[in-house]
């Protein structure tokens, strides 16, 4: 059975099918394996930003099973932010340091392509040193459609807009016969990967999702890995910033207020296995991301054991898992995600949106 990661680690063109093996790993080994690319890459450093969370509306034209934070039946508070409220929710977290502001909504009916756009170029123009990273590309292939303007035009008008990188949301599972079932209508795998192909070859960066832990197969989650790393620009694109996929972010289903009907979920181990297989299978994906919205502090710093380099940030407020039941509501203090990686061995490197380092606390 060490086989299959022998071949895996020495980058050999298995499929899905293969592959999947790797799950039948004891954890350890998996983890032991991507703890060392991780380390060879980044030694003990954790990375974590001070960024914000902006979600303008929930009211959304599409009904995404596994969706507890868009307005309807079961959550149904609809609201719409306006260009005043995201601006002074932008300007608070800056002025508290804040250095992101990650902004994704719903597919709202009633917002304008102008008004989308007049967000980003107001954010820019009120705060000119915040790294706007912004609409997931479900989104820009919902402004595509509904405003007929092409994936590549929206692309551009976000860059002239003030954009500086897209989030890597809507990914869901790349199996059309998954996403039929779980997200009907929404932008498909094909086109997800364009739209990310597309603002890379514009020079620009972007993250990569997987929603995991619903109704998919372990299969399903490594064809997903394999598409990405299919995608993923050459290495020296992405050394140099060029443009390409900056993280992997395996993104724990969370099961409660939606219409998605589970019957198993994963376990601690088999969550960690994810990690680690991810880490061996994407050697050109500089970053995996251990959420700490989806999987708890305590599981985020372990992952960091098992092939994870990064938590992702403070957030301040988070509106989509914590809908769907994690306890991430109130973001994250700074000193507290400090304290839990270097409690946990790990040197804490406060970094950029695009990786650079800010400061090690050492
Ligand atoms: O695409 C929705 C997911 C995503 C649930 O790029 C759910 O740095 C779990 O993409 N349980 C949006 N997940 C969030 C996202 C993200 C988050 C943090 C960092 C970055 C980044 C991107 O949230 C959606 C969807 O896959 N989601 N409902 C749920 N019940």
């Amino acid at each position: 059975m060490q086989d299959i990661l022998e071949q895996a680690l020495s980058g050999e063109n298995l499929n899905e099918n293969e592959l999947v093996k790797l799950y039948d790993l004891d954890i350890f080994t998996l983890g032991k394996a991507a703890d060392s690319i991780r380390t060879q890459k980044y030694q003990k450093k954790a990375f974590f930003n001070l960024n914000r969370h902006i979600n303008p509306s929930n009211i959304c034209a599409d009904v995404c099973k596994f969706c507890a934070f868009s307005a309807h039946r079961k959550n149904p508070n609809p609201y719409e932010m306006s260009l005043d409220d995201i601006l002074a929710q932008a300007t608070a977290s800056y002025n508290n340091g804040a250095k992101e502001v990650h902004i994704v909504s719903s597919h709202n009916p009633n917002y304008t392509y102008k008004w989308y756009m007049n967000v980003f170029r107001e954010v820019k123009k009120a705060l000119p040193q915040i790294h706007i990273k912004a609409l997931t590309a479900a989104e820009v292939d919902f402004l595509d459609r509904k405003f007929g303007k092409g994936y590549k035009q929206v692309l551009a008008d976000m860059l002239e807009a003030g954009v500086d990188s897209m989030p890597g949301g809507g990914a869901e599972i790349f199996d059309e016969g998954v996403r039929a079932y779980i997200c009907k209508g929404k932008v498909s795998s094909t086109r997800w990967l364009e739209i990310h192909r597309h603002w890379h070859s514009l020079g620009k960066m972007s993250n990569a999702t997987m929603l995991f832990g619903h109704v998919e197969s372990k299969v399903h989650r490594i064809n997903h890995i394999l598409r990405l790393r299919e995608a993923q620009s050459p290495q020296d694109k992405v050394d140099s910033k060029q443009g390409g996929f900056n993280a992997f972010i395996p993104l724990l289903y969370q099961r409660h207020n939606n219409y998605l009907d589970v019957k198993e979920f994963p376990s601690g181990q088999e969550i960690l296995k994810t990690i680690s297989i991810a880490r061996i299978l994407l050697s050109n994906i500089p970053h995996i991301k251990a959420y700490w919205a989806t999987l708890g502090i305590n599981l985020a710093v372990v992952a960091q054991e098992f092939g994870a380099d990064d938590l992702d940030g403070t957030i301040e407020v988070e509106s989509i898992q914590s809908a769907g039941g994690a306890k991430s509501k109130n973001g994250f203090d700074k000193d507290e995600l400090i304290f839990q990686i270097k409690n946990a061995g790990f040197t804490p490197v406060e970094r950029d949106s695009l990786y650079n380092e800010i400061r090690v606390y050492a």
